[in-house]
């Protein structure tokens, strides 16, 4: 039976939970380290770091229990995760899942080097990745229900017929992005903007069930305002830290399913040999591409792949999906433990998660990446948060 004790305020944070009778787990340290590593534990363990100690005896456990307890007196749990997901239904048939309150890792400080060992083609300047770090711990302080898919093009269609609304790409006639095989090579095979693309024509096929891309930051905005109103709940777009929380969900290795790209091909869409196929005038392409099958060459029904721990699909990979945050390449140095929002002002709002075209080194959980409100893109599609109140 695990044992979690939390607390946190500004400047004081401590997590540790035991795993099994004999193994203890200490993350998130910034207070009362002194006190254990002098009693307990010498120099192994690091700020911020998440390490495992063997072999702890129950004396000494109940020891250290006491030691924290003694400056932690507030108990809370680490994110649950399993099979028992809160899913309830929205008035346009979006299902959305409860994602617990719970602290986490952000981002990563993994080094160069490392990333290299499994990235090997890759040329050294990519793994300079600034705005990934510093890894430092956040809280997300309340549970939220969120979109356990990206919203789809059936979902936003019925949007589009109760309200009226007309998204941007068709409003300022510019239209969107589409597949164009055609196109010059040298253009990537994306042609636009054109209007003869917008949300219901990439230029590839799609299903109902397939995400919604070509969609601007601001009609994700207007499509949270629509539904607020009609449901008078609160939806938005996810903050950032929410997103890569809810994408962890409990995970510390580069993608929820592990560390090794391979890995992917149980849980995403990506840019992988299937996808290859429309690329092949990049023939230095097919090494960066997946190696292995994910079946789909450009998006994916939503829900294709197996979810995350905590009842997500998607989170990696199909679309990227928009965030409420400006993008800030050193916010993450100074930003708070609770609740993090991201800069108060910027040019760039920030997309997480990566897509059918997008490498899986930019699929990592850590990856953060950015357009501007008005970009509307064959990748780029979104992902609802409900708040959840005392009667959702
Ligand atoms: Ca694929
Ligand atoms: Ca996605």
């Amino acid at each position: 039976m695990p044992i979690r004790y939390d607390s946190s305020s500004q400047s004081n944070f401590f997590r540790y939970h035991v795993l099994k009778s004999k193994s203890l787990a200490i993350r998130d340290a910034r207070i009362g380290i002194d006190a254990v590593k002098q009693e307990l534990i010498p120099s192994r363990i690091r700020e911020g770091s998440t390490m495992k100690v063997r072999n702890i005896t129950f004396s000494k456990f109940a020891f250290l229990s006491m030691s924290i307890a003694a400056f932690c007196p507030v108990v809370a749990d680490e994110p649950k995760v399993g099979k028992e997901w809160n899913v309830i239904q929205n008035s346009l048939g979006m299902k959305m899942v409860m994602v617990p309150a719970g602290g986490f890792l952000m981002v990563s400080d993994e080094l160069p080097e490392s990333l290299a060992k499994v990235f090997s083609n890759y040329s050294a300047d990519r793994f300079v990745l600034e705005d990934e770090k510093p890894a430092h711990q956040v809280r997300i302080t309340h549970p939220f229900y969120f979109g356990q898919t990206e919203v789809t093009i059936e979902e936003f269609r019925k949007f589009l017929v109760e309200s009226k609304y007309i998204t941007e790409s068709e409003r300022d006639g510019t239209g969107g992005y589409g597949f164009d095989p055609k196109k010059d090579p040298a253009g990537d095979s994306f042609a636009g903007r054109d209007p003869q693309y917008s949300w219901s024509n990439p230029g590839f096929k799609q299903s109902d069930k397939d995400p919604v891309t070509n969609v601007t930051w601001s009609d994700a905005i207007a499509l949270c305002k629509w539904l607020s109103d009609k449901e008078g709940k609160k939806y938005r777009l996810p903050t950032e830290a929410e997103w890569e929380y809810a994408c962890r969900a409990g995970t510390t290795t580069r993608y929820s399913s592990g560390n090794e790209p391979k890995t992917l091909l149980k849980i995403a869409n990506t840019f992988d040999q299937d996808g290859y196929k429309n690329w092949k005038t990049y023939p230095e392409w097919k090494a960066f591409a997946l190696q292995g099958q994910d079946g789909y060459e450009f998006t994916s029904p939503v829900g294709s792949f197996a979810p995350n721990a905590f009842g997500l699909y998607d989170m990696h990979g199909n679309v990227w999906e928009w965030c409420s945050d400006f993008h800030g390449d050193n916010y993450y140095s100074t930003s708070p433990v609770d609740d993090p929002q991201g800069p108060e002002s910027g040019n760039v709002r920030v997309r997480r998660g990566g897509s059918w075209h997008t490498w899986p080194f930019y699929v990592r959980s850590s990856f953060r990446n950015w357009n501007t409100e008005t970009t509307r893109y064959t990748l780029v599609g979104m992902r609802l948060v409900r708040e959840a109140d005392a009667n959702p």
